[in-house]
């Protein structure tokens, strides 16, 4: 049996139920992290060492953190054949590229935009700090956008572990009141399409909290 440790309003952790969706592999979900709490003790952290979501773990006693990594074993493990993840080389390489661009180069100012926003009550928002992010995941938008305008997923033909990655990100930018969000027909296009796939619907679109 497949276990996911994680709240479901994290996009770390919605990345992971979108592929066991759509894989339509069985599996549980524990709610811990956030107000659920439960990272903290040592049997969590000996899962995940930083108390972070989301965390997985099989029977045999295997567990594995770091969400896009994740998605990477669920794949060769238990869909080996998926077109998610290419086998050839040159595919599978551009799936992680773009991958370690939602983690390295959206991800941070795509999070500081959203604690911002929505997570943090009104008086107490750092103003400057939230249009600093806003302009610089708009930068890494456009990036996707540009590329989206060549190609209908994020790495190309068809949809890719790539396209889940930033499956979280693109509802909540899209839904937050961002200001000085520029215009991304191509992304818009591209996440109504998402919209259309019952499980990105389940497991990306739920209230923005
Ligand atoms: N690089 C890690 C980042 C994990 C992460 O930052 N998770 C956030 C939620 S998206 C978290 O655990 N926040 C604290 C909490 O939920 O208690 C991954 O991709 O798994």
């Amino acid at each position: 049996m497949i276990r996911l440790w994680g709240r479901s309003t994290s996009s770390n952790v919605m990345k992971v139920v979108w592929l066991l969706e759509e894989l339509g592999l069985p599996y549980e979900r524990r709610d811990v992290g956030g107000p659920f709490g439960g990272t903290a003790t040592p049997e969590y952290r000996a899962m995940q060492p930083l108390g972070l979501v989301p965390a997985l773990e099989e029977d045999g006693g295997f567990t594995l953190f770091e969400s896009n990594v994740i998605l990477r074993y669920l794949c060769n493990a238990h869909a080996p054949a998926t077109p998610l993840y290419p086998a050839d080389p040159r595919p599978r390489a551009q799936v992680e590229a773009w991958m370690e661009f939602q983690q390295t180069a959206l991800g941070p100012p795509a999070s500081t935009v959203f604690v911002g926003l929505v997570r943090t009550p009104p008086e107490k928002r750092d103003a400057a700090a939230i249009a600093k992010a806003t302009r610089e995941a708009a930068a890494m938008w456009t990036i996707i956008d540009a590329g989206l305008a060549r190609h209908p997923y994020v790495a190309g033909e068809s949809l890719s572990l790539a396209d889940l990655t930033y499956g979280p990100h693109v509802h909540r930018w899209f839904n937050m009141p961002v200001e000085g969000r520029p215009a991304a027909p191509h992304l818009r296009a591209w996440y109504d399409g998402l919209l259309t796939r019952p499980a990105y619907k389940a497991a990306c679109t739920g209230p923005i909290v």
